[in-house]
């Protein structure tokens, strides 16, 4: 096995890397920016080296300088996590070339599936159901006016180039379609430097189901749980599921079975990701793009597989078979994922970077929190501000947000704003708990929300009046002596504990 793995990359996924190195006994080199010189992958790696300004395209992006570090300190193999320079084709390449190790596919792979129309080809190709449309760029107004005539409104314009929804349009009928022509293109030239649009046939009320799959270098390619992703906010996820609640196992193998044709066409190596669109009305679903990396929902799957999938990453990567087969993957259970970040959900989700005074985080049964943050320590305001990932697992859906919940209530931060409080709605909502999870749930959930007073607001309230008694009667405690320990905590008084 590698002696020393190299992680480029930083927050709770770095720290993930190395605990699964540190279970296999492989040494840690960390990379960190100024921004980083305190981070907790840095005090959690072996080794770590400084590798520039904040500004990730002076840092976390630099391919030749995380290079370097690895020939210096030895690394046999780099991790890239999610994000950065996870699937970048020129950096695998650069990497191979001085003889080191990239955990992640190789890079044709990653090139014929970056592209979004090039990927469409891939699954065309490979039998797997895509969204109705074109294959080829449009040429003109008029190229689109008879595709979408052809396809039938409502119609979907994509920038080819495209990613978190920008250069994306959705047009009801033809007398829509020159301006969201328009603009798809501006927003396309703007957000990538390339105008191109294709068209799509509209899904309506799509679910965002994914599967996770598996390569090995010897051939051998699984399909594990899928993942239900629908819950977003401006196309970011905020909460993730393993299974999806409308699972039934013959939809999951139908669709782990065209992921991995996907997978097997372009000679897969390590984890992936292959996303569906699929329709609430009639269960028919669509591939929509495979993803080249560990994603950042990961421990869903984890936990109703049991599997470990950065140690499954590092073995296939040495070389190994995959460490088990399709039949002896199960799925046992349920479980959740909120993104915990820190973000004022007062403020349209504003960043709150600043110092992290106090952190106190949930345990117990059935929880699992990836952090990448401690006591102390500072929410800087150049990288995603995400602080961790709250898992819970339970034996079936209603457990999973019951110990959720339980979690959401023990985990405490000061200093910073989070959307911990979103999440503690979010649980209670009905509609979340009843499973009815399209796309536009979050736009849905933000109305029903802001016409009524939140139990936050009530229990902020019932905080404030609760301390506000507890000082009279400590008052009048002192005056009567009974001992401190009597005083009843103000938790205990605004009911926190029966909430
Ligand atoms: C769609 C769609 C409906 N029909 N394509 C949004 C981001 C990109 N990855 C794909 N997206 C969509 N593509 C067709 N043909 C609806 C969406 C979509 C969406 C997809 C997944 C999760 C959240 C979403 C929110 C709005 C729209």
């Amino acid at each position: 096995m590698f002696k020393k793995i190299l992680i480029a990359n930083r927050g709770e996924i770095a720290c993930r890397v190395i605990r699964a190195c540190r279970e296999m006994k492989i040494e840690t080199v960390a990379v960190y920016s100024d921004a980083d010189r305190n981070a907790l992958h840095v005090r959690m790696a072996d080794e770590a080296y400084n590798i520039g300004p904040a500004p990730s395209n002076q840092s976390y992006l630099c391919g030749e300088k995380i290079i370097d570090v690895a020939i210096r300190s030895g690394a046999e193999a780099i991790h890239p996590g999610y994000g950065f320079l996870s699937e970048n084709a020129d950096f695998v390449r650069a990497v191979t070339k001085v003889g080191i190790t990239f955990i992640g596919p190789p890079p044709e792979a990653m090139e014929g599936l970056g592209g979004k129309m090039s990927a469409r080809r891939i699954a065309i190709e490979a039998g797997v159901p895509i969204v109705p449309g074109t294959t080829e760029p449009l040429r003109s107004f008029d190229d689109a006016k008879t595709t979408a005539l052809e396809i039938g409104y409502p119609v979907m314009l994509k920038a080819s180039a495209g990613g978190g929804g920008k250069g994306m349009r959705l047009v009801n009928e033809e007398a829509e379609l020159k301006s969201a022509l328009e603009t798809a293109q501006a927003e396309a030239l703007a957000g990538f430097g390339d105008d191109e649009v294709y068209i799509e046939k509209a899904v309506v009320r799509p679910r965002h189901i994914e599967i996770q799959v598996f390569s090995d270098t010897h051939g051998n390619h699984v399909y594990l749980a899928e993942r239900e992703c629908s819950i977003q906010r401006r196309h970011q996820k905020v909460v993730e599921e393993a299974p999806s609640p409308i699972n039934s196992s013959d939809l999951r193998a139908r669709m782990g079975e065209c992921a991995v044709m996907v997978a097997r066409a372009v000679n897969y190596v390590g984890a992936g990701t292959v996303e569906f669109l699929v329709s609430d009305v009639d269960r028919s679903f669509y591939f929509l793009e495979m993803n080249t990396r560990l994603q950042v929902e990961h421990p869903v799957t984890e936990l109703v597989t049991g599997l470990d999938l950065v140690r499954e990453q590092i073995c296939v990567a040495f070389g190994e078979e995959l460490s088990f087969t399709q039949d002896e993957i199960t799925i046992n259970g349920h479980a959740i994922e909120c993104r915990v970040y820190a973000e004022d959900p007062d403020a349209n989700f504003m960043p709150s970077p600043g110092k992290i005074t106090r952190l106190r985080l949930p345990h117990g049964p059935g929880v699992r929190d990836d952090g990448g943050v401690y006591e102390g320590g500072e929410v800087s305001i150049y990288y995603d501000p995400m602080i961790s990932k709250l898992a819970a697992h339970g034996r079936d859906r209603a457990e999973a947000i019951d110990r959720m919940r339980r979690a959401l209530m023990e985990y405490e931060v000061v200093g910073i704003k989070t959307t911990l409080p979103f999440f503690r709605e979010l649980m209670d909502d009905p509609e979340f708990q009843a499973g009815h999870l399209d796309t536009g749930f979050i736009p849905r959930f933000m109305e029903r929300k802001g016409t009524v007073r939140t139990n936050e607001d009530s229990r902020d309230l019932a905080i404030l009046a609760a301390a506000v008694a507890n000082s009279i009667q400590k008052a009048g405690s002192s005056a009567t002596s009974i001992a401190p320990d009597q005083v009843i905590s103000p938790w205990t008084l605004a009911g926190r504990r029966s909430e």
